[in-house]
């Protein structure tokens, strides 16, 4: 294959919601770019980009596909991203190494929620795009309210350069007004003829190609200058302009095809060709430091992994882009994260299952490699040279999907603890966690969707059988009133005895509420605990009553009590504990008893000073078409929300509420049924809040419930 230089690349991501014709559309480039000879289609289970068993299975992309074609010389880099959000890590690993996202639109349903999403991470990461309007051949296809939609959800930089003459059925010409042609198909697809407008189009045509030669102008000084001169921009001129105006985010240009008959998907590359912003045009990658990487072949090499993939019979594959310098087969780089040496053996032009070898990757170039020892999703690959740089990671979304993992097998535990870290390596959207506290291994990802497809991967590519099953929630116990509590450890038993004992008052700890005074504060313990929140501990002991070296013995107990908390053993937090008195025997006085002692003055006191379970609380974001916000509002509220506010964005509302995480399980399911998909979440954890008393019977009952089995 030949070695492309920088500026005979594109680099596209094709990205919207499901169903769109993203991975239809990337079949038809990968036909008309000569990769394939045969056009094969997600209905007929046989295209190029979703070619893995889950995905033939479910008919939709659950990974981002990387793809190529070869159009006019050039090289075309396509990553087909998944369209349901469960898999927005992949998303986001696309849009990171893509210098042009073309959003596909449905025809049929105007802008979605997965437009609307994508969207804003396209605004955030302030990458160039460009409209796609897909399936104008569809009997419901309607382009003009598509259009509609996105002007008003995304402003007037959005921007017709084609339209469909006649969509919907009978559709069969496309109106181009940057060639200012007609493109008419066979009924088949494939080639068209190139026809001039007809004369009752060309006043609409005329007024699409003014609108565009005037955003185009705008995009440098000296076409404006030229557009005023001459009152119009010559070819060149506006190809000039669309560049600029498409890689400095002035200008998004409204396309259309009908990817599934093959019709305007030539049209289209010869534009990504034409008029795309090449590595070099666009703003450029910064290194995390916030450096700018230049993209030039003689720097020292600078690559980056945004994507890994295991592949049956191949094992790891490791997808990356080059940001600097040129990587030759069998060079040895440097993973800057891991701080391993890796050796790229093999390099290859990878179109979803069909690879190619390559010798050489340019700059701005996208390929991959195989058997690297130890690098993952998101590091960096450097030439000695450049030690130390890292290219600015990929900055994934929090977790909002949790459930609890363990093996069929016990004897495979060892297994899925490698390999849950070895997802995670591969899809840093997936995350777990040994919890020590719920005794659960905690296995989180972006919803339902994903965690299925990450246990069929264990499952089907690993051969380890794994169930999921209900994640406990880590509640939290305080008190709300002070209390005191004496107690005596006196144990008499042949030789040494034991003896010790404690009083104390304990109270709720506030942060700035000033201490109590009932008792003088001699010495001040203050313990930021593990899980959240403070224990305090005040040493109000007067006259020697307990010796300063038992304290500590206390405190012990005292945390061991924290750490089990006396209503359903969750950790305790937040309490001021007051030892002012106690006693002690000349010779059985020892730190152990004292230890009991203060553990078991604590349980006593604690019962007595109203206490109460705390649980996690988060901050949920729902975005949701309008005709479903009742229906969202009164779930939530069935969930124990705290409903803050609302705003609307673009067509949708986005309803912020605190809802305690113990409500949201399987929130992504129920959202998802209640709005046939077309609403979106996200959650952060925010604060532990008490939970209202009915909840507290029913956990002091189910705990009760709980000990009196293991008894
Ligand atoms: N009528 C029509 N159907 C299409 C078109 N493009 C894709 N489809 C169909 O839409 C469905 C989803 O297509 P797919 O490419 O998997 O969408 P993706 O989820 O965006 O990748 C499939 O049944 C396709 O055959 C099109 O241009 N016209
Ligand atoms: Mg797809």
């Amino acid at each position: 294959m030949k070695v492309y230089q920088t500026n005979e690349i594109k680099n596209i991501a094709l990205i919207g919601g499901a169903k769109s014709g993203k991975t239809t559309l990337a079949e038809a480039m990968l036909f008309e770019g000569g990769v394939i000879n045969r056009r094969g289609s997600v209905d007929d289970k046989n295209s190029v980009s979703d070619y893995r068993e889950i995905e033939l299975e479910r008919q939709a992309s659950v990974f981002s596909t990387v793809l190529y074609a070869e159009y006019a010389g050039k090289k075309i880099n396509i990553i087909d991203c998944p369209g349901f959000d469960d898999f927005i890590g992949e998303v986001l690993a696309g849009m990171k190494v893509a210098d042009t996202m073309i959003m596909m639109i449905n025809a049929q349903n105007g802008v979605e929620v997965g437009t609307e999403i994508t969207w804003r991470s396209i605004t955030r990461l302030e990458k160039p795009a460009v409209f796609l309007i897909n399936q104008v051949e569809h009997e419901k296809a309607n382009f003009d309210e598509s259009v509609r939609q996105i002007k008003t959800q995304f402003g007037e930089k959005a921007i017709i350069a084609q339209y469909p003459l006649n969509p919907g059925i009978g559709f069969d010409s496309i109106v181009d007004v940057l060639k200012m042609k007609m493109f008419k198909f066979p009924s088949g697809g494939g080639t068209p003829q190139i026809l001039d407008i007809p004369e009752a189009e060309m006043e609409k045509a005329e007024e699409y190609r003014n609108a565009i030669i005037e955003a185009a102008a705008e995009s440098e000084e000296a076409l404006m200058e030229a557009f005023f001169e001459n009152g119009t921009l010559s070819d060149e001129e506006l190809a000039k302009g669309i560049n600029q105006g498409i890689a400095t985010r002035t200008m998004f240009p409204i396309l259309c095809v009908s990817g599934k008959h093959n019709q305007g998907v030539n049209r289209f590359m010869e534009f990504v060709i034409e008029n795309l912003p090449s590595p070099l045009e666009v703003a450029s990658t910064k290194t995390a430091e916030g450096n700018d990487l230049a993209m030039q072949e003689n720097n020292p090499q600078v690559a980056f992994v945004f994507k890994t993939a295991v592949e049956p019979h191949l094992g790891e594959i490791s997808f990356f882009k080059v940001y600097d310098g040129i990587i030759t087969e069998a060079i040895d780089l440097l993973n800057a994260n891991t701080g391993s040496k890796e050796r790229l053996s093999q390099l290859f032009a990878v179109a979803g299952k069909n690879r190619q070898k390559v010798e050489k990757v340019c700059p701005g170039d996208i390929a991959a490699t195989i058997k690297l020892k130890d690098t993952n999703t998101n590091n960096t690959l450097t030439s000695s040279k450049n030690q130390g740089v890292k290219v600015s990671p990929i900055d994934y979304p929090d977790p909002k999907y949790r459930t609890a993992v363990k093996a069929k097998s016990s004897s495979d535990d060892e297994k899925l603890a490698t390999l849950l870290k070895d997802l995670n390596n591969i899809d840093p959207t997936l995350v777990f966690e040994h919890s020590k506290e719920l005794k659960q291994v905690i296995f989180s990802g972006q919803g339902e969707m994903h965690l299925n497809v990450a246990k069929w991967m264990i499952e089907n590519l690993n051969k380890v059988e794994v169930e999921y099953y209900a994640p406990k929630i880590p509640y939290r116990e305080t008190i709300t009133k002070s209390a005191k509590s004496t107690y005596r450890h006196k144990k008499q038993s042949g030789g040494a005895g034991q003896f010790g004992e404690v009083h104390m008052m304990i109270e709720p700890h506030i942060e700035g509420r000033p201490d109590q005074t009932e008792f003088p504060i001699r010495g001040k313990d203050e313990v930021a605990l593990a899980w959240g929140g403070k224990l305090i501990f005040h040493n109000c002991i007067v006259g020697g009553a307990i010796d300063a070296r038992f304290l500590p013995a206390i405190l012990k107990g005292i945390m061991e009590k924290m750490e089990e908390g006396p209503l359903t053993g969750s950790y305790a937090r937040d309490i001021i504990v007051n030892v002012y008195d106690g006693k002690m025997h000349p010779v059985d006085s020892n730190e152990i008893s004292f230890k009991l002692a203060g553990r078991n003055a604590f349980r006593e006191a604690f019962k007595n000073a109203a206490p109460k379970i705390l649980e996690p609380i988060y901050d949920v974001e729902v975005m949701v078409p309008e005709d479903k916000m009742g229906d969202v509002m009164t779930d939530l509220q069935g969930r124990r929300a705290l409903i803050m506010g609302m705003d609307s964005e673009g067509g949708y509302q986005i309803i912020k509420a605190k809802v305690p995480l113990a409500e949201m399980n399987r929130y992504s399911t129920s959202l998802s049924s209640l709005t046939s998909g077309r609403a979106t979440y996200a959650m952060k954890y925010a604060e532990y809040q008490q939970v209202p008393s009915d909840v507290q019977d029913q956990l002091l009952k189910a705990y009760e419930e709980e000990e009196k089995d293991e008894d």
